[in-house]
C-alpha cells in the first residue's frame, strides 16, 4: 500500500467579496506566484499544499470560492466540510469591508460550528489608496472574538504566516480532540469489565 505523505488532512476554505485577491493570496501561498491580470473565478477551485507544524506534516486543502453572488448556491456548499475559514476584504474598498459581516452570517448559516475564522485585510501594500484603517479591521474581529491580519499577495506579505495561524488553532483544536479521545479509551480500559452491579441495600 502506498505510504501516507502527510499526518493530518486539514480543508480551509478563501471566502470574500469578488476582487478582494482571494485566488492572489492562494496563488502566492502555493506557487509564490501574483500576477495583475484579474480573473475573476468561476464557482470553486483549489490547491493543496504541504506544510509542517509542530512536527507534524499538514496537508492543505485550500477551497478558493468565487465572491460573485451568482455562484452563492455552489460555494455555499462547500462551507460545512471546512475546517478553518478566511474571510477576506481589501483594504481599498469600504464595501468588502462592510459586507464582512454578510460573510459572517454565510458562515453561521452553512459551516460547522466550531470552524476556525480569520479575517484578512488584503492589499495592504497599497497604502495611498487605503480607506479601512488596520483599526477598524482589529475592532471588528475583536467584536466576533476572530483572529485578524493584514496582507498583501502582491508583495507577499503575512501569507504565509495567515496560512500557517489558521492551520495551528485547527491543530490545537484536533490534538486536543485526540487527548480527549485518549483519556476516552484509557477510561474505558480500566473500568472492570464484569464490575458488580450497585443495589440499593433493602432490609
Ligand atoms: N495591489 C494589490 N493588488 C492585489 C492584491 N491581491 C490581489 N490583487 C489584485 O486584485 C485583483 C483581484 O484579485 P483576485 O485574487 O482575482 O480576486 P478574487 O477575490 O479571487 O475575486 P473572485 O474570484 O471574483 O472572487 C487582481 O487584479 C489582482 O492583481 C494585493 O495584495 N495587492
Ligand atoms: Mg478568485
Amino acid at each position: 500500500m502506498a505510504k501516507k505523505t502527510y499526518d493530518l488532512l486539514f480543508k480551509l476554505l478563501l471566502i470574500g467579496d469578488s476582487g478582494v485577491g482571494k485566488t492572489c493570496i492562494l496563488f502566492r501561498f502555493s506557487d509564490n506566484h501574483f500576477t495583475t491580470t484579474f480573473i475573476s473565478t468561476i464557482g470553486i477551485d483549489f490547491k493543496i499544499k504541504t506544510v509542517e507544524l509542530r512536527g507534524k506534516k499538514i496537508k492543505l486543502q485550500i477551497w478558493d470560492t468565487a465572491g460573485q453572488e451568482r455562484f452563492h448556491t455552489i460555494t455555499t456548499s462547500y462551507y460545512r466540510g471546512a475546517m478553518g475559514i478566511m474571510l477576506v476584504y481589501d483594504i481599498t474598498n469600504e464595501k468588502t469591508f462592510d459586507d464582512i459581516v454578510k460573510w459572517l452570517r454565510n458562515i453561521d448559516e452553512h459551516a460547522n460550528e466550531d470552524v476556525e475564522k480569520m479575517i484578512l485585510g488584503n492589499k495592504c501594500d497599497m497604502e495611498e489608496k487605503r480607506v479601512v484603517s488596520k483599526e477598524r479591521g482589529e475592532a471588528i474581529a475583536r467584536e466576533h472574538g476572530i483572529r485578524f491580519m493584514e496582507t498583501s499577495a502582491k508583495a507577499n506579505i503575512n501569507i504565509d504566516r495567515a496560512f500557517s495561524e489558521l492551520a495551528e488553532a485547527i491543530l490545537d483544536k484536533t490534538s486536543g480532540r485526540e487527548a480527549d479521545a485518549d483519556h476516552a479509551r484509557i477510561a474505558v480500559e480500566r473500568r472492570p469489565s464484569r464490575a458488580p452491579p450497585t443495589r440499593a441495600c433493602c432490609t
